[in-house]
């Protein structure tokens, strides 16, 4: 797939995961989002993915008249959101969207939150459904789990020994993706072994340091897929200094402008992900449709999500922002995200 380089990368991202630009307005029921307030709250500050996460947050507030507040912990450890919960409950914010270190451990912070009148939703890694009122999902766990088994098993010829490199060890989001990944290796990759499972906890040194580990402990190991932006770009650049360069396969999730020199120098030869932009801005939509009482979050309603047009809550109080997309040589270039 090529875009011309007059395409805005955003506009070549949105029109690369499928998705058209629409520019419908708000006309649901409710009070309307002006003057909405939004705490946006990462798993961690410092991580790329999450900057073009809050950025499509802060274009859709634009675009609504709501505004958005970004805050969050240094590290992505189970707990320490729930003070940024508690401040945001406190200053009475309309809306909190948050994507949870843990499917439990902000629970009662959340829902002390909702009590006070905010609206939860969770994006990216969710809770467990009791605690928020929406989830927007990047993309089914299944697709994610292929597309990521298709990767390695494509970049390793089918067989050999593999381990995963993952974020922090209690990450909803992450565990959902290993699990299927477990499953679906033991039914369909017979000659691929998963050797070990290992955290970087979201943070570039312990993932870099991690990569090491493996490599060390595994001399037969012929790939790595690392499901999280901060620990694929951590053993990139571990292995594109090492012995191991075009030896280990090092795939997973990534941002293009993480990985970009990771594949130009033949490091990575492709990886997946979705537009974090999109899903930060589809989350905000969800977020003031929410607050201005639009929708409630009931399976089958349906709110307008400005340019990438309607979206309708699935089971759970899920809404799904489209399908994961790989990124390799021909189009890394068409990105910047
Ligand atoms: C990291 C985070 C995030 C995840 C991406 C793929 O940035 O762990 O939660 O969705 O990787």
């Amino acid at each position: 797939m090529k875009f011309t380089s007059v395409l805005a990368a955003g506009t070549a991202a949105v029109l690369a995961l499928g998705l058209t630009a629409c520019g419908s307005s708000d006309d649901g029921g409710g009070g309307g989002t002006e003057d909405v307030t939004i705490t946006m709250l990462p798993k961690n500050l410092g991580n790329p993915y999450f900057e073009a996460s809050t950025a499509g947050a802060e274009e859709a507030a634009g675009e609504l008249g709501a505004t958005v507040e970004e805050v969050g912990p240094d590290t992505a450890s189970p707990d320490a959101q729930v003070p940024f919960i508690n401040t945001a409950a406190q200053q009475g914010v309309a809306a909190l969207v948050v994507s949870a270190n843990d499917p439990t451990a902000i629970g009662d912070a959340l829902q002390e939150a909702r009590d006070a009148g905010t609206k939860v939703v969770t994006f990216d890694s969710d809770t467990e459904p009791q605690f928020r009122d929406l989830f927007v999902n990047q993309a089914s766990a299944e697709g994610i789990a292929d597309k990521q088994l298709e990767l390695i098993s494509d970049q390793i010829g089918g067989e050999g020994e593999i381990a995963i490199l993952s974020a922090s060890a209690n990450a909803t989001n992450q565990n959902a993706w290993i699990a299927l990944m477990e499953e679906k290796l033991a039914s369909d990759y017979p000659d691929i072994e998963l050797v070990e499972t290992v955290y970087g906890d979201d943070d570039d040194q312990t993932s870099f340091d991690k990569t090491a580990a493996l490599l060390q402990s595994h001399p037969d190991l012929k790939g790595i897929v690392s499901p999280t932006t901060v620990g694929i770009a951590a053993a990139a650049r571990y292995v594109s200094t090492s012995e191991y360069k075009g030896k280990v396969a090092v795939t997973g999730l990534g941002t293009p402008n993480q990985m970009r020199e990771y594949v130009e120098d033949g490091t990575v030869e492709a990886f997946a992900l979705w537009n974090p932009t999109d899903l930060g801005y589809l989350a905000t939509q969800a977020a003031a449709a929410l607050a201005a009482g639009d929708i409630t979050g009931e399976e089958g309603d349906t709110f307008e999500a400005g340019r990438l047009g309607e979206f309708t809550v699935g089971a759970d109080g899920e809404v799904l922002l489209g399908e994961p997309f790989v990124f390799d040589e021909s189009n890394i270039a068409d990105f910047d995200f």
